[in-house]
């Protein structure tokens, strides 16, 4: 069933108009059950906008659009529904599975096929996309499957405000959607509206609440569970799992028991217990997911233990239900000495884990971020992806711009995670999308909250809306995919000037992540940023501080030397032909250069310009980069509506004014420790 949606916030990328295409025909659904009644009542709320109709039965005056589960279909329907059936055959190599789909079109008639009804629901959304496009010249049938079996959205949503962290831990887009001030919020609108534009866009699973699981978060194991049944509820329809970040120390914590040690009896009951209790009362209940002795938050390394021990104790209870556990591999020291240059945190994930591989059980998915550090602008993709062949592994993506402008910024980030999902390891290496492809999927951290255009910068909707394209057919591209965006939100055709406005849109947003890179910290060596806030420039802020983010800078040169013959080792953790690329200066990319190498200020990079006149050139080509950006979206005044047009233009004046203060900052910064001038005498304060 749909929930009426919400009047109090913007619709995204499914507006009534997106349905206009599917509303405005006679629609025929064949199969019943399950989330066939959410695709029924998608159909019937367009129909209701537009002028179509919709019918359950083959009887009845001759259908322009047929919805069709196969297993459902009997005799009676109209030839055009045989003539798919038949197509299928040939061209879908194998069955469509559980969420897959095909389209085709004979005659005067477009017809939807699915095995199970979630294809069905997945083939109502991909209708939305096409629009009129579906209901033009015929085309035979077109299998589509996601590429990753779970694509996953984890929210950093606490239940209590947390004191330094607030309601949601790195989020830009004010409160959170599921939770306030330690209670359920009551209007489950919001939430059910939510996990339809997810449904849209091919998500599957949700976290509902934060990794660094807080006192009041650890009872939704126990306790609240009703509370997170009740979410459940509203993303069914939609066919999203729930899943749960959990506490190690549960056991003690819920249960008053002297340990949380993986390896003891009744540590092990308990779990399997209090899991059979969460199945009970959630039946398809995703599983746990776990931040273990990272960042404070405990784990197996307590009792002497290591992290196959303490995610196998979760598995071995989610195991009799279907479940998963999701385990970060997010793990460093936090509490380093600065002046200890063999601790390198980008080391970390991978000697804490690549030594466990083949230890995991089946229903172990590793979860490891994208780099080795933690989702700043440029990093390597981190070497532990491809590591552990023996293991479930997802890819983390941060959606919420914690390092990336927090949503004040405009940055697409889609450009970055196709390069990350398309990097391969070599001649007969796998790539970061085929592995994540094979083990656990794709998981982001989401970047929503009770903003009313649900992400704070409505043009961060973008990233959200990518992610969840991404993870369904990694192979996408990111300009393609702000096309599909920008048709579904901003319907240009209806606007008075279309042309415009899809390509200023495409100008202002295809290199933003670029140019957000240009005025920032340079050439991969990160952070930069204000400690703890993590907006606005302070090269030093984190420099002699614990976190082990550090760049080095001194009146020669900057950089953090992670080589083999010199440094901290870390580009031994590559397979070749990575292992030798990014060892020496002279190979390794421009743009993760100081991530790897310690180099002179005068160190010629590819592009021909020294290290410090790239500094000074990008900074200076960054600031006006927006700029542009500012002007063009002013000439879009009326092409879009005011309320979004006011509150990006709101944004974009505070991304100017926050470029131009990383640009003073970063050239004053280098300028005073290496003396050099600007070779073309601009300014550098
Ligand atoms: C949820 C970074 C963020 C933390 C976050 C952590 C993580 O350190 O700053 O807020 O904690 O990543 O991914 O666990």
């Amino acid at each position: 069933m749909t929930a009426p949606a919400p009047t109090d916030v913007h619709p995204a990328w499914l507006p009534p108009e997106a349905f206009r295409a599917i509303g405005s025909r006679h629609c025929l659904v064949v199969g019943a059950a399950g989330l066939i009644d959410t695709v029924v009542a998608e159909v019937e709320r367009a129909c209701a906008e537009h002028g179509g109709s919709v019918r359950r039965k083959a009887e009845g005056p001759p259908p322009s659009l047929v919805l069709a589960l196969v297993p459902a279909v009997g005799d009676g329907g109209p030839a055009e529904l045989d003539a798919a059936l038949a197509d299928l055959e040939t061209a879908a190599g194998g069955p469509l599975g559980a969420e897959g789909y095909a389209l085709a079109r004979h005659g005067e008639v477009t017809v939807l096929l699915a095995d199970q009804p979630a294809g069905l629901l997945y083939g109502l959304f991909h209708l939305t996309r096409l629009g009129e496009t579906a209901f033009g010249a015929p085309y035979a049938a077109q299998p589509y499957r996601p590429a990753m079996r779970r694509r996953m959205l984890d929210h950093w949503d606490n239940v209590d405000v947390h004191p330094v962290m607030g309601q949601v831990e790195r989020g830009y887009a004010g409160g959170s959607i599921f939770w306030q001030a330690g209670q359920p919020r009551r209007d489950r609108g919001r939430v059910r509206a939510y996990a339809r534009l997810l449904a849209a866009v091919g998500i599957n699973a949700v976290t509902v609440n934060n990794v660094n699981v807080h006192a009041t978060e650890a009872r939704l194991l126990t306790e609240r569970l009703d509370d997170v049944a009740e979410l459940a509820d509203e993303f069914r329809p939609y066919g999203i799992r729930v899943h749960l970040s959990v506490t190690f120390a549960a056991p003690v914590v819920l249960a008053g028991l002297p340990t949380a040690d993986p390896l003891d009896d009744a540590v092990r009951a308990w779990w399997a217990e209090t899991t059979r209790a969460v199945y009970a009362r959630i039946p398809d209940f995703g599983g746990y997911v776990v931040k273990a002795d990272s960042e404070g938050q405990p784990g197996p390394f307590s009792y002497g233990r290591d992290h196959a021990d303490g995610a196998n104790l979760l598995a071995d209870a989610l195991a009799p239900h279907g479940g998963v556990v999701h385990w970060r591999a997010f793990v460093y020291n936090h509490r380093q000495d600065w002046r200890d240059r063999t601790t390198d945190r980008a080391r970390a994930a991978f000697d804490h884990f690549a030594p466990l591989d083949g230890r995991f059980r089946d229903n172990v998915i590793v979860q490891v971020k994208h780099g080795p550090m933690d989702f700043q602008t440029r990093e390597p993709v981190s070497p532990v992806i491809t590591a552990m062949p023996g293991t479930r592994m997802a890819v983390e993506f941060q959606v919420t711009q914690e390092y990336t402008g927090q949503q004040r910024h405009v940055c697409y980030l889609a450009p970055w995670w196709s390069e990350v999902l398309r990097f391969g390891w070599g001649d007969d290496g796998d790539t970061v999308a085929g592995v994540a492809a094979g083990g656990g999927g794709l998981v982001a951290v989401s970047n929503v909250g009770d903003d009313p255009f649900w992400t704070g910068h409505p043009l961060a909707q973008a990233n959200l809306y990518a992610f969840g394209r991404l993870a369904w057919d990694p192979r996408l591209r990111p300009a393609e995919l702000l096309d599909e965006w920008i048709e579904l939100t901003f319907h240009p055709d209806t606007s008075a000037d279309p042309d415009l406005l899809r390509r200023t849109l495409h100008e202002i947003m295809d290199d933003s992540w670029r140019t957000y890179e240009r005025y920032t910290a340079p050439l991969g060596v990160g952070f930069m940023v204000r400690p703890g806030l993590h907006y606005g420039p302070d090269v030093d802020g984190y420099e002699y501080s614990r976190w082990g983010t550090y760049h080095f800078a001194d009146r020669d040169g900057v950089g953090v030397d992670r080589s083999r013959a010199t440094g901290t080792g870390f580009t031994g953790q590559y397979p070749r032909p990575w292992s030798r690329v990014y060892e020496s200066p002279e190979t390794c990319p421009d743009e993760v250069l100081l991530f790897f190498h310690h180099v002179p200020y005068e160190h010629v990079l590819h592009s021909g310009r020294t290290v410090i006149q790239h500094i000074y050139d990008t900074h200076f080509d960054g600031v006006t980069e927006v700029e542009a950006a500012c002007l063009r979206w002013k000439s879009l005044v009326g092409l879009v509506d005011a309320a979004v047009h006011a509150r990006v233009t709101e944004r974009l004046d505070e991304q100017l004014r926050c470029a131009r203060e990383w640009r003073d900052q970063i050239n004053a910064y280098f300028h005073r420790k290496s003396g050099v001038p600007d070779a073309h005498g601009r300014p550098l304060h």
